[in-house]
């Protein structure tokens, strides 16, 4: 009876053991998954696009080899994402159609230009560092595909974070213009970075429910607070200066205190309004349309293949 399957996940959930694609799960398990990874799949492709728009114009063919290996991690992190939800009962295909359509959600992150080549710099070093602090506890989520795709995703995040914490330092160490490019490009990708965590706790309706399937292992607020202790400090090591006036160590709570986060902007980008969000989405609409001529050809081949051997 349901009543037993549903205390037979609840007991698992409790021993941590991993829930497996064929195990029953409650419908609002599954569906929360579908929404958290298909969410993630999207904001690593999507996530793409920025770094991207500097490929061909990384200042050494060293810095070039290197931005294009971090946007190729990135494509793989989407493909591993989007095989764990499709274990889950959703099709790759639902999930393009989602994304195209606006109706999926992806990282608010990402709907933000990159202006100069210091941006790939505070990409790698804030955007992916609050990827690793949100990701390394999911490898002990209780979804047992989604934990394992974690493990390989957050040792390549790790790399990418470093690599952006080494171009900041190399800047920050240059000329005063060079230095004065990564102060901008803190200054604009500092509360962005904050936001990626999602909306306080006491606003943020997924939170409670995801923690006690032990889906999410901190909330959103605990997660930011992390964040933002960890990256102050490395802050002092460029030599760089907190975009927020009000940051300030509280000898009480054993962390650092913040200033106020704007979450109109933070909303209004969800909604769709940030500044690349139709950008973002055109770029993926199109080439899911200029790509067709390959998915019709790589069916046509497997089709020949199928009549000429039988497999
Ligand atoms: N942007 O109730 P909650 C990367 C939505 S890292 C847009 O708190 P939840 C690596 C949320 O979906 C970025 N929407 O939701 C990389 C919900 O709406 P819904 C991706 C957001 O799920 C680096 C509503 O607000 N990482 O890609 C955002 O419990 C560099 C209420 O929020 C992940 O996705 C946001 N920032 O907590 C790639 C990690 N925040 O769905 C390239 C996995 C919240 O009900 C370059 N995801 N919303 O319609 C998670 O940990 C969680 O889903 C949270 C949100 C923490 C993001």
């Amino acid at each position: 009876t349901v009543h037993s399957f549903q205390e037979h996940f609840d007991s698992k959930i409790d021993r941590e053991v991993s829930i497996e694609p064929r195990d029953w799960m409650p419908d609002d398990y599954r569906k929360t998954l579908i929404r958290q990874i298909s969410q993630h799949a999207h904001s690593e492709i999507i996530g793409m696009l920025p770094e991207g728009n500097w490929i061909t114009r990384a200042p050494s063919l060293r810095r070039k080899a290197v931005l294009l290996a971090k946007v190729q991690d990135e494509a793989g992190h989407g493909l591993y994402l989007y095989s764990a939800a499709e274990t889950l009962g959703i099709t790759r295909d639902q999930m393009y159609d989602q994304l195209h359509s606006g109706k999926a959600k992806y990282s608010s992150i990402f709907n933000y230009p990159t202006l100069s080549w210091a941006d790939m710099g505070a990409i790698g070093w804030l955007v992916d560092g609050a990827a690793i602090m949100n990701q390394v506890p999911l490898c002990r989520t209780s979804y047992g595909p989604y934990a394992r795709a974690m493990v390989r995703v957050c040792k390549e995040e790790s790399f990418h974070q470093r690599q952006g914490f080494e171009i900041m330092l190399s800047l920050s160490r240059g000329t005063e213009a060079q230095r004065k490019m990564a102060q901008e490009a803190f200054d604009r990708w500092w509360w962005p970075s904050l936001m990626m965590f999602g909306p306080p706790d006491a606003e943020s309706p997924n939170t409670e429910q995801s923690v006690r399937w032990r889906i999410k292992r901190f909330t959103n607020d605990e997660l930011r607070q992390k964040f933002v202790d960890v990256t102050t400090e490395q802050a002092k090591v460029l030599g760089l200066e907190m975009p927020d006036k009000d940051i300030k160590w509280n000898e009480e709570r054993g962390h650092y205190d913040f200033g106020k986060i704007d979450w109109n902007e933070f909303w209004n980008v969800v909604k769709g309004n940030g500044p690349c969000n139709k950008q973002r989405i055109d770029a993926r609409r199109n080439a899911w349309e200029n790509g067709q001529w390959v998915r019709d050809a790589a069916l046509a081949h497997a089709a020949k293949r199928k009549a000429r051997t039988g497999e």
